[in-house]
């Protein structure tokens, strides 16, 4: 049986905790096949952001055009797009074919990653194409032009008022309760709670939450579901990597799934 095959478009992070490491090794840990379009490629470690180099937006297209011509993918999902022109290819893709959009803003360690024309292609054309967009509560006040009294269900119907299915994601770092709020294509609510895991090793939770959705929704899961198993994705790496020591900033989020025989 082959198995579903999922394509990431986004970002590279060289400490291999978010972006491209962090999509691929989901899809890996939730048994799909992997492929990606790289949009941008940063130098970065745990503490911060030293460069970035956007890729432009005909080589993006050809990373996209190659494997969409070739495999068989059943769902896109899309992290740091860097620029409006790359965002425009991500618009461009066929209908049919579902898209989580991650809509990657800042990076934990909180570089800009995106500029004011980008935002604006986000609530322009890459939204109203998606199928599910899954912002924080910061990338979505700024991309539903919110203000910071706005409540977080008029911050989600609004984005919804766009065209996509939303999922706000509410785990702050150290909060002892996340709140996920869910807007599903018919525009009905739900508040999806889970406990947080305590530790500061969660660079690339964000890209690993969306990239296990989008495995989950392709898998023919409704979107509540969908939510609740990539949480429970989400946690189960955050303790994995809670007791780790790596880097001098805040540590990657567990992209590991060595079996206890096999550590090393
Ligand atoms: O977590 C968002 C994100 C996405 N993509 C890239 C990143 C980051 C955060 O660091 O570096 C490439």
């Amino acid at each position: 049986m082959n198995p579903l095959v999922a394509l990431a478009v986004a970002g590279t992070d060289s400490g291999g905790a978010a972006g491209v490491a962090a999509d691929l090794t989901t899809f890996a840990g939730l048994g799909a096949h992997g492929a990606c379009a790289v949009t941008a490629v940063t130098a970065q470690d745990t503490v911060g952001v030293r460069r970035v180099v956007q890729l432009a937006a005909d080589d993006v297209r050809a990373q996209v055009d190659a494997v969409l011509e070739d495999l068989p993918v059943a769902v896109v999902k899309t992290g740091m797009l860097g620029s409006a022109e790359v965002a425009a290819v991500v618009a461009g893709l066929p209908p049919s074919l579902a898209l989580v959009v991650d809509p990657v803003l800042r990076t934990t360690s909180g570089t800009a990653l995106a500029d004011e024309a980008l935002v604006a292609a986000y609530r322009t054309h890459v939204l109203p194409r998606s199928t599910v967009v899954t912002p924080n509560l910061a990338e979505a006040r700024r991309l539903a032009g919110a203000s910071p009294e706005d409540a977080h269900e008029d911050v989600a119907r609004a984005l919804h008022a766009l065209g996509p299915a939303v999922v706000l994601t509410g785990g702050d770092p150290g909060a002892h309760l996340c709140r996920d709020l869910v807007v599903d294509d018919r525009g009905r609510m739900q508040v999806l709670e889970h406990p947080g895991v305590p530790t500061t090793n969660d660079h690339g939770t964000g890209c690993t939450f969306s990239a296990a959705l989008a495995v989950h929704l392709a898998g023919g899961e409704p979107l509540p579901a969908a939510t609740r198993a990539a949480q429970s994705f989400v946690a189960a790496a955050l303790r994995r990597s809670a007791g780790w020591r790596l880097g001098r900033g805040r540590g990657p989020v567990a992209h590991t799934f060595v079996p206890p025989t096999q550590e090393v």
